[in-house]
């Protein structure tokens, strides 16, 4: 008579056990088992970045690739039910009005330490919402047999770009879905002053063949010939150049901006510990040596990564004071792009 009930408490114990043992495996294992990324720098680096990291972790990524003004906006239009847990990568204003906005989270990573003061610098003035992963110069690529083919002289400063010979002929993404495109506003705006930059803006627009999504794919049709002018980063530029297409960076003679690439930890993400993990994977040399096996040279904010002498030469480009803080401001970032849209974008060209 004893057994059976000794049999049956032994056998519940045991089934709520392994249904325990499947709950703590389940529940805590799933959370910290995945994490979501939404990647704003270029798909090969994503891929890379998460294979690395799920390699290293065991954590799977969902990465999800997209630019960084769209990036900005799903995060804001998820905030009541976050779905990404890390945004890695992008120019930093728009992580900057994501950080002002309360839609990223506060973190210290222990990596700091190892990265250069501008990568601190940035975190602190977020309030550690966002910390800096890399520099990168803003400029114009040239395709040299599209401009020759068509005997256009090379530009060398951002005012040849409104020589009506140009027309048709130059390549720039939206600066609302783009933060490569954002970095050409601010830059210009900072340049001739926001009256004046806009003019600049405005004769621009009647150059431009189309304002593209991404910031990359300027330079993907200047590599292709599909364009005679690119405007963009110049580490990107580059990289297609050592890959031996016809095209020619230039760092713009009255001088130019930069950007700092960010990473952000996104508010109420679900798997908020593994994005953690992520963001220090972000700021390691590891993740931040994946530009080096791909030829993307921007310039890395650990100070232990190799910079290699293909790298751009920062000493030799001039640059003007660029404020990412007063530019990444939300009320600033706003502003300029309704401008943009309102009194450029919308004239016909
Ligand atoms: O790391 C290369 C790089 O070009 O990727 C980012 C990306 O192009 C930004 O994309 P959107 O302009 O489409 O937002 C840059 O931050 C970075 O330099």
């Amino acid at each position: 008579m004893r057994l059976f009930p000794d049999l049956a408490i032994r056998t519940l114990c045991a089934v709520a056990s392994t249904a325990l043992l499947s709950a703590i495996l389940a529940g805590p294992a799933a959370a910290q088992g995945q994490v979501t990324v939404y990647c704003s720098i270029l798909e090969e680096q994503c891929r890379e970045g998460s294979a690395l990291f799920e390699k290293a972790t065991g954590i799977k990524v969902l990465m999800v690739r997209k630019s960084t003004g769209e990036t900005y906006a799903t995060i804001k239009a998820e905030s009541a039910n976050p779905k990404g847990d890390v945004w890695w990568g992008g120019p930093g204003e728009a992580h900057l009005q994501a950080a002002e906005e309360g839609l990223t989270e506060e973190y210290k990573s222990p990596m700091l330490p190892q990265l250069y003061d501008w990568a601190v610098r940035h975190a602190e003035v977020s309030r550690f919402r966002t910390t800096g992963i890399y520099l990168g110069a803003l400029g114009f690529g040239i395709n040299t047999e599209v401009l020759k083919a068509r005997n256009i002289p090379e530009p060398k400063c951002w005012a040849d770009l409104l020589d009506p010979k140009f027309k048709d002929e130059v390549q720039l993404a939206d600066p609302n879905s783009s933060g490569t495109a954002y970095t050409l506003l601010a830059t210009i705006v900072q340049l001739f002053g926001e009256d004046k930059g806009f003019d600049y803006l405005k004769g621009l627009h009647k150059n431009i063949s189309q304002y593209t999504k991404s910031g990359i794919a300027p330079i993907n049709a200047l590599k292709l010939g599909e364009t005679g002018v690119g405007i963009g980063f110049i580490h990107d530029i580059m990289t297609q150049k050592l890959a031996g297409a016809p095209v020619k960076a230039i760092a713009p003679c009255e001088g130019t901006g930069y950007e700092t690439g960010s990473v952000s930890l996104i508010k109420g993400g679900k798997g908020t510990d593994a994005g953690r993990k992520f963001v220090d994977f972000a700021l390691g040399v590891e993740a931040q040596s994946i530009n080096n096996r791909l030829k993307i040279y921007s310039m890395p904010s650990n100070r232990e990564v190799v910079i290699p002498p293909e790298a751009p030469d920062f000493k030799s480009m001039k640059f003007i004071a660029y404020d990412t803080a007063k530019y990444g401001a939300a009320e600033t970032r706003t502003r300029l792009l309704k401008k943009w849209g309102d009194e450029v974008k919308s004239l016909p060209r």
